[in-house]
């Protein structure tokens, strides 16, 4: 990698920003090539939330423009650094502003800002735990090959994090900034979308769990080519599991306690209220 686009994806970079304030939390978009939707869902999230940082992953069909005068902070990076480096950006520049937590959500717009208050209510009542907006239970909205791949990564997920998921792929999450400042979970090019999955297990070896709020799936038919890949994307994210149930001699007690359900949290999408075991479909 040359030393420029070493630099550009640096989330050191993003430390320098000039914060005044500190607001409680901030929510960071990654975005590469999403300028038919991007100004639609930062207006919508500036309605909930007053600080919104998308990073502009060197997008190249007018994403960045797409948010001219909107009250966002736009990092544009100079190449494309993939979701994982993005994100990280994003998360660096957040944090440096103090926040309490920060959020993620996608930027095609399968994500509803409309629910940030309710991750962040999630976290009032679970303070210090990761909160994913899981869309899994919404078996009938979700294209077939989609839903089983999901199934299949947050099966190995779970184990090797040692208790079970409801969503571990969903991108619209809440992290406490405790958990983002204490691991270090590598963030490159080819891990695009590995962070999220990687997070998530070495958060809880740190005892850090999720809980869960039930979201819609949102999958439109004239949405953008997806930027995962299923074969390549899956096989990077089976790797680095496999990885780490290796290195905890395949960590069986983690697989039985994946595989019980009754400690999952799950916040009713349509009632906001706690059930245990809520999972459906
Ligand atoms: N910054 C950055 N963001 C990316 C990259 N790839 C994907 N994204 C963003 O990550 C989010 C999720 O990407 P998608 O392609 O929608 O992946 P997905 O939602 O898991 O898959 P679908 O369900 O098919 O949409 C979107 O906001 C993308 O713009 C990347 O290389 N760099
Ligand atoms: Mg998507």
């Amino acid at each position: 990698m040359s030393r420029s686009l070493a630099d550009a994806c640096d989330p050191r970079v993003a430390r320098a920003a000039e914060v005044d304030k500190k607001p409680a939390f901030a929510l960071v978009i990654p975005a590469l090539n999403e300028a038919a939707t991007i100004r639609d869902v930062v207006s919508r999230a500036l309605v909930q939330i007053d600080t919104v940082i998308v990073v502009d992953d060197g997008s190249h069909d007018g994403t960045g423009q797409a948010l001219d005068g909107l009250a966002a902070v736009v990092l544009r990076n100079q190449y494309t650094c993939g979701k994982a480096a993005s994100l990280r950006r994003g998360i660096a520049y957040a944090l440096g502003a103090g926040v309490a937590a920060v959020m993620t959500l996608d930027g095609d717009g399968q994500h509803a800002p409309e629910d940030i208050p309710r991750l962040i209510a999630a976290y009032r009542r679970n303070p210090g735990m990761i909160v994913i907006g899981a869309r899994l239970h919404d078996t009938r909205k979700i294209p077939r090959s989609r839903y089983l791949a999901n199934r299949f990564a947050n099966f190995w997920i779970a184990w090797a994090a040692g208790y079970a998921l409801n969503d571990s792929q969903s991108g619209f999450r809440l992290y406490p900034a405790q958990v983002l400042e204490s691991l270090h979970v590598v963030h490159n090019q080819s891990r695009g979308f590995v962070f999220e999955s990687e997070i998530l297990i070495d958060a809880a070896r740190s005892g850090v769990r999720s809980v869960s709020v039930t979201i819609p799936a949102v999958y439109r038919t004239d949405a953008r080519p997806s930027h995962f890949r299923p074969v390549l994307d899956i096989l990077l994210i089976t790797r680095m599991v496999a990885w780490k149930l290796l290195s905890r001699g395949l960590y069986v007690s983690g697989l039985i306690r994946s595989l019980q359900r009754s400690d999952r949290v799950s916040y009713d999408y349509e009632s906001s209220e706690v059930s245990n075991n809520a999972e459906r479909g």
